[in-house]
């Protein structure tokens, strides 16, 4: 065997060795760099076959393409068996434990004032009602002098709402609402109005200067108060109970005439919930409606009221307080 072959097999072995040793991509490139590169090993030993006589070169020729290849087919086998071995290792890095406890999360929940707005949203929805909602911050014509509010109406004293300095004010009730609706749409009309208002009462369990209405409306040819009661106790039906007594009684507001107050009887007392009535002539007047033509009947309540009745809430500014203690009843 010539000096050459002896060179030959020991690259090979050397390099088989390193190779096998390599732990990453880079180290493989450097081995192949180092052994089949241009100027490396395996070319220095080439450049030796100039001074060989005739017979060997061949039979040394061979050996040494065998050798090349042989290695570089060791070095893409080792490219290989790194490259999965590191999306094995990937994957079990990425492995999730599902059997390792959760962390916990304290779960929300829906403010009780809302849920009763829900519910009673829910139930207009389903009797063909639309919602309608507008400003806060009211004229005196939306909130007042639309409503047939006449100057000197006790419910447009000082004491009773809050003024800003230009002379707009923060909306007494949701009716503004419907003013704002009428005067933009044609009858027929079923909106169901949800909204917060103040009133400059004296805070205490039953008064917030901040609280929450909700406001229906139906305008349309021959409404009569019929419709009304009816719509009314099957509202406070689906609210209340089937079996519940609900009592209309005769009163007065400014917007509605004929108008009644409604009582039911929740625990064997009786209960005032809202207000209602035919709409006033006035108000249609003001809207652009003729009243020769359409009729119509509305109602309003507070939501506070109906949350605090259903769910045995004793004092309303517990409804604005947020402690948690009473929230997490719900
Ligand atoms: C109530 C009671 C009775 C009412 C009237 C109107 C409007 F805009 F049509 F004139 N909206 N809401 C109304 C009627 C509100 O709350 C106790």
């Amino acid at each position: 065997m010539t000096q050459i072959e002896t060179d030959l097999k020991n690259l090979e072995a050397t390099a088989r060795t390193a190779i096998a040793a390599s732990n990453n991509l880079e180290e493989v490139e450097g081995l192949r760099v180092q052994y089949l590169g241009k100027k490396g090993q395996l070319s220095q030993i080439l450049r030796e076959m100039g001074k060989l006589g005739g017979d060997d070169k061949p039979r040394i020729g061979a050996l040494a393409n065998q050798v090349k290849e042989n290695l570089q087919a060791l070095l893409e086998g080792q490219k290989e068996t790194l490259a999965n071995a590191e999306i094995k290792a990937q994957l079990s890095r990425e492995t999730i434990d599902v059997t390792l406890p959760g962390v916990g999360r304290a779960a929300g929940r829906v403010h009780p004032l809302n849920s009763t707005v829900d519910r009673i949203i829910d139930i207009f929805v389903g009797l063909g009602y639309t919602i309608a909602t507008g400003p806060q911050i009211e004229t005196d014509y939306y909130n007042f002098e639309a409503l047939n509010i006449p100057p000197d109406h006790p419910a447009r004293d000082m004491q009773d709402t809050f003024f800003l300095p230009d002379g707009r004010l923060l909306r007494t009730h949701t009716s503004p609402v419907q003013i704002r609706y009428m005067e933009s749409h044609e009858p027929p009309i079923r909106i169901v109005a949800p909204g917060r208002v103040y009133r400059r009462d004296t805070v205490d369990a039953t008064h917030s200067a901040v609280f929450h209405q909700v406001e229906i409306l139906a305008i349309d040819k021959n409404i009569t108060f019929t419709d009304l009661k009816g719509t009314i106790k099957e509202f406070l039906k689906q609210m209340f109970g089937e079996d519940l007594a609900v009592k209309f009684r005769a009163s007065y507001f400014p917007f509605t005439e004929p108008s009644a107050e409604v009582d039911v009887q929740w625990r064997g007392k009786w209960l005032e919930v809202m207000g209602c009535g035919m709409v006033d002539p006035n108000v249609l007047k003001a809207v652009g409606y003729d009243p020769n033509v359409y009729t119509g009947f509305a109602a309003g309540f507070g939501v506070e009221r109906f949350a605090m009745v259903l769910h045995e809430i004793d004092d309303i500014r517990r409804c604005y307080s947020n402690d948690l203690r009473f929230l997490k009843q719900f």
